[in-house]
């Protein structure tokens, strides 16, 4: 059994308490699917409330940390090395849906740099966390990324352009480049969780661009905490900057890399990267 750090404790601490609001609220979001408001709001306000929730919390136990939050942006603390990133709700498109594939995201970044994470799946109570030096869990597992080595035996997670938010032609040609040589591809909607599910060994890769710090952060320090790796499409460590990402297994990154800069170069100009 994994000994968390205080740190860890706090930030599950904050995370299952406002995981239990999320939870309550998704099993109503399900019976509002027929009516003919729709849900869009409510789930709005679900997310506000969560947000509020751990902001709460996290404030009551690290009073000088400052935060930048998906919904309330940014609060500068006392403290100017330690803030907290939090997305209340990543997977909000599943949520309004009633698919169960949602968590509620908190990073600790520390000077810059992600230091540790959490990402809580309610749903299935799948409990993801990392701190740096410490190693990546699953509840009480250890977490190491997968040991497949050959892109055609390679599952690989992305996030597909939505509403006209960034360059189609570019994500197209990224798709058939990893589709032509792949085991297969996968969009489940939650950056968060498909970082979290590299550093579990499920994804042997992950990329997307176009995303928030605060969907990253944590997902950051559990894939590196298992051994894999973490840069910018084109090979940087901006990931928190660009919001561009590039997670794989330690051999496989060089080769997804290879692949999506391949495509770029016959597809569409990289304007994601
Ligand atoms: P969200 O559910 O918190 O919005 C899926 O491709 C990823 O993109 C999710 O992590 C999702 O986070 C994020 N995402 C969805 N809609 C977005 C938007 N309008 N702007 C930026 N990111 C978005
Ligand atoms: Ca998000």
């Amino acid at each position: 059994m994994a000994n968390r750090s205080a740190l860890i404790n706090v930030m599950v601490g904050a995370v299952q308490k406002a995981a239990k609001g999320l939870v309550r609220d998704f099993g109503e979001v399900e019976q509002l699917q027929v009516s003919k408001k729709g849900p869009a709001d409510f789930v709005s306000t679900a997310d506000k409330k969560a947000e509020r929730t751990l902001m709460k919390e996290l404030q009551r136990v690290r009073p000088k940390f400052g935060l930048l939050m998906e919904e309330g942006g940014e609060i500068p603390g006392a403290d100017t090395s330690n803030r907290w990133l939090v997305d209340p709700l990543d997977g909000t498109t599943n949520f309004l849906h009633g698919i169960p594939h949602f968590c509620i995201s908190v990073a600790l970044e520390r000077d810059g740099e992600p230091f540790a994470g959490v990402v809580y799946e309610p749903v299935g109570d799948q409990l993801f966390w990392a701190e740096k030096g410490a190693g990546a869990y699953l509840n009480g597992r250890r977490l190491r990324v997968s040991a497949r080595r050959h892109m055609d035996e390679g599952l690989f997670a992305t996030g597909i352009p939505f509403k006209g938010v960034r360059d189609h032609p570019a994500f197209l040609a990224e798709l058939e480049g990893v589709m032509a040589v792949s085991a297969g591809v996968r969009r489940f909607g939650s950056a968060a969780l498909d970082l979290a599910y590299v550093a579990a060994g499920r994804y042997d890769g992950y990329w997307e661009t176009g995303l928030s710090p605060w969907d990253i952060a944590a997902g950051i320090v559990l894939v590196r905490e298992a051994g894999g790796f973490v840069t910018t499409l084109d090979g940087t460590d901006k990931m928190l900057k660009t919001g561009s990402i590039l997670a794989a297994n330690d051999n496989l990154h060089t080769p997804l890399r290879k692949v999506l800069h391949d495509a770029h170069r016959k597809g569409a100009p990289n304007k994601g990267a």
